[in-house]
């Protein structure tokens, strides 16, 4: 069949939409008409080349949608359910899946290079080159074809214009805060960079019953949303958290730092510790760039002062459980997934919403298929 996509032909070029040739699923794939795509950053990453990917592929990895047709093997999943893809597909049965951390699948791992389970793709140019996925979903297109381990059924009563969110950033941010931190009734937690993962961890930080939570971000904009989302203290940067956040809390600092900027930069890092108290944990969510090597930290006092420095992807979280039990938070009204949509956009204007997120315009913008 053919469809329309936004293509990344070279790390640099901008999004170029296309009609596509796209083939019927295969063994254990799905069809899917997407309803809605969130823009995340690390889409901006594949484009500049900040994340290495292979190019010409299709942008896009946090979408909701509806099954058009599954191919043979694939098990729970018919034409007309809801769906939200999971960034990192989870396959059940891998070890780091029988162990409760899906999101180090290790099919998730061989999908994130944009082919499909079987080394071959489903998406063509006009030319007939083979086009990849971004980690094997390309969620800005109409329709895609995606493994059955990226899926999730959700109800048909959620908005899959919000529910999109859960497919990355959402769950990336909250988990982040509740289950890379550890976030505990009482803690005070500082959260650097106020984008849709930030936003979410904020309200996971709240919802885990932080006490005190320092929004960092320079856009005045984004620090009244992350006040809206349970932040209590903001700060335009980490220079001016320093001293907020020592004064706050007594001289303790924060028991957890949660970094969810744009771009990390590994420069920052040691303020960045510094942030932190005794015993304290910073988890990194942002990716930095891949050519970044070097990366400022006092060896010493991680020592002395008993700090950990963890990495996450995915927050840590288990999509197949987390992604129904997020949007029953939604549906309850203890997430707000509303107030993260800043602006929604046409497949057309995909360029037009990545200039809107490099501006500080958006705490999320949604791309919404008709
Ligand atoms: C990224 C991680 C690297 C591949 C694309 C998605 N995570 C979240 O945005
Ligand atoms: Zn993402």
């Amino acid at each position: 069949m053919q469809t329309e996509a936004a293509i990344c032909w070279n790390a640099g070029d901008p999004w170029s939409v296309e009609t596509i040739e796209l083939d019927p699923p295969k063994e254990g794939e799905v069809l899917v008409r997407m309803v809605a795509s969130g823009m995340c950053h690390s889409d901006e990453h594949l484009r500049t080349g900040d994340l290495a990917g292979l190019y010409p592929v299709i942008g896009g990895h946090e979408g909701a949608g509806i099954v058009e047709e599954v191919g043979p093997g694939v098990e729970g999943l018919a034409p007309g359910d809801h769906v939200v893809f999971g960034f990192v597909a989870a396959c059940g049965r891998c070890p780091s899946c029988v162990r409760g951390h899906s999101s180090l699948c290790d099919v998730g791992g061989l999908l994130m290079m944009g082919a499909q389970a079987d080394g071959t793709y489903r998406h063509h140019a006009q030319s007939g080159q083979d086009l990849g996925t971004l980690v094997c979903l390309g969620t800005f297109a109409r329709h895609t074809v995606v493994n059955q381990a990226s899926c999730v059924k959700v109800f048909d009563h959620y908005p899959l214009d919000r529910a999109c969110l859960v497919g990355c950033g959402v769950t990336t941010g909250w988990g982040s805060a509740v289950y890379a931190a550890e976030v505990k009734p009482g803690d005070d937690v500082v959260v650097v960079g106020i984008g849709g993962l930030g936003a979410a961890a904020v309200q996971g930080a709240r919802l885990a019953g932080a006490e005190r939570i320092f929004a960092v971000d320079p856009v005045p904009f984004k620090l009244e949303m992350a006040t809206k989302f349970g932040a209590t203290h903001t700060a335009a940067s980490i220079d001016e958290a320093l001293p907020l956040v020592n004064e706050v809390t007594w001289g303790k600092n924060a028991d957890k730092v949660i970094c969810t900027m744009g771009v990390g930069d590994g420069r920052l890092m040691e303020r960045i510790m510094q942030l932190a108290a005794k015993g304290g944990r910073v988890v990194v969510t942002n990716i930095h760039p891949m050519s970044e090597s070097e990366v400022t930290i006092s060896l010493t006092w991680l020592t002395l002062l008993q700090k950990q420095l963890v990495g996450t992807i995915f927050g840590s979280a288990n999509f197949r459980y987390d992604i129904p039990h997020l949007l029953r938070l939604y549906d309850q009204g203890q997430l707000d997934l509303d107030s993260m949509v800043t602006r929604t956009y046409s497949l057309e204007d995909v360029n037009q919403g990545y200039a809107d997120m490099l501006e500080g315009r958006n705490i999320r913008g949604v791309i919404l298929f008709d």
